[in-house]
């Protein structure tokens, strides 16, 4: 029987207040530029653009606890929450382009209030799992986790512009891909909660096959979840896409990348999909803005069923002579 058609809708979400580094925020009308939405409709695949976000001016953002730009962080999440959760609610596969990766905040939040209990899988060298009492830098984009898991509500302080946001993910639906700069912090985190994870030196191991069978497995084994991939593009080596604020070597390969949104695309539970972390400015040459930008997008056509066997619309005919 013929796949019901997929459909897209596509958030934009230019916000780099999360970390310190500049030109995130172009990271979607790049992304837009490259050709996502022609390319996603010539696939098959109903596209709606949601526009890029506007997030408010907030003037007064002392750091909060040594975190910087709380308040700013929580405001913009707070509106992506409410985009996402209409992007769902008018039954897209939401993606969210980034930006930075403390906007997996609102549009993890965002989904699940549109429809309940997620399984979510975080691709990226990093875990992003920092409270605010542990984070070295200050930076918002590497704690989104630890604001979102159950487990770990008691050790987050209530911060300003974020009583929006209650946690909604538990540590047993959560899987990590890729993760290879984890902070002390995280790494008892992520072995105090059991959270599942692939580090590099696994996928190295397994190879990456068995990576997403027993992803599929553990995160499929009772009730299927909608699915969120959150997909930090410094998961794949900075060889291939070096346009990128926090770039780390040993990453995965771009062939282990589309592996990856190719076999969770055929599990028929994408639900959303965030892509941050791109950042043109950080390229030294347009070639590595080139290289980046195109892994991105061609990362999300795999989401929506692009293969690479090849494809053809499903009302193919053969010409007559
Ligand atoms: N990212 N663990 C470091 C921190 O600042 O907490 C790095 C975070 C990187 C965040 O890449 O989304
Ligand atoms: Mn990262
Ligand atoms: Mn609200
Ligand atoms: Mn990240």
């Amino acid at each position: 029987p013929p796949l019901p058609q997929r459909s897209a809708g596509i958030i934009g979400a230019p916000f780099s207040k999360g970390q310190h580094r500049g030109g995130v925020e172009t990271g979607p009308d790049r992304i837009r530029a490259a050709g996502l939405l022609q390319r996603l409709q010539q696939q098959g695949c109903a596209v709606k653009d949601y526009g890029n976000l506007e997030f408010e001016e907030v003037t007064e953002d002392e750091p909060v606890r040594g975190s910087s730009r709380v308040r700013a962080v929580g405001s913009a999440n707070h509106r992506l929450s409410e985009a996402v959760q209409a992007v769902k609610k008018d039954g897209h596969t939401a993606v969210m382009l980034g930006g930075d990766h403390s906007l997996a905040i609102g549009s993890i939040h965002g989904h699940s209030a549109a429809v309940g209990p997620l399984s979510v899988l975080w691709v990226d060298a990093h875990a992003d799992v920092n409270t605010p009492l542990t984070s070295y830098t200050g930076n918002l984009h590497g704690q989104p986790m630890s604001y979102l898991l159950h487990e770990l509500r008691s050790k987050v302080p209530a911060l300003p512009n974020f009583s929006w946001m209650k946690p909604c993910v538990s540590a047993r639906d959560l899987v990590y891909i890729g993760l290879r700069d984890v902070d002390p912090a995280e790494h008892y985190i992520l072995k105090l909660l059991g959270v599942k994870v692939f580090s590099m030196s696994q996928v190295d191991h397994l190879g990456v096959a068995r990576v997403m069978e027993e992803t599929c497995d553990y995160l499929c084994s009772s009730v299927k979840k909608p699915i969120h991939l959150s997909f930090d593009i410094d998961a794949i080596d900075p060889s291939i896409t070096p346009a990128t604020g926090t770039p780390v070597v040993g990453g995965l390969t771009y062939r282990e990348g589309l592996y990856i949104t190719e076999h969770l695309s055929q599990t028929g539970l994408l639900s959303a999909v965030d892509l941050v972390e791109v950042n043109p400015l950080r390229g030294r040459t347009e070639d590595e803005v080139r290289s980046t930008v195109g892994t991105a997008v061609d990362l999300l056509l795999a989401c929506f069923g692009r293969v690479r066997e090849g494809n053809h619309p499903s009302d193919y005919h053969l010409p007559d002579p």
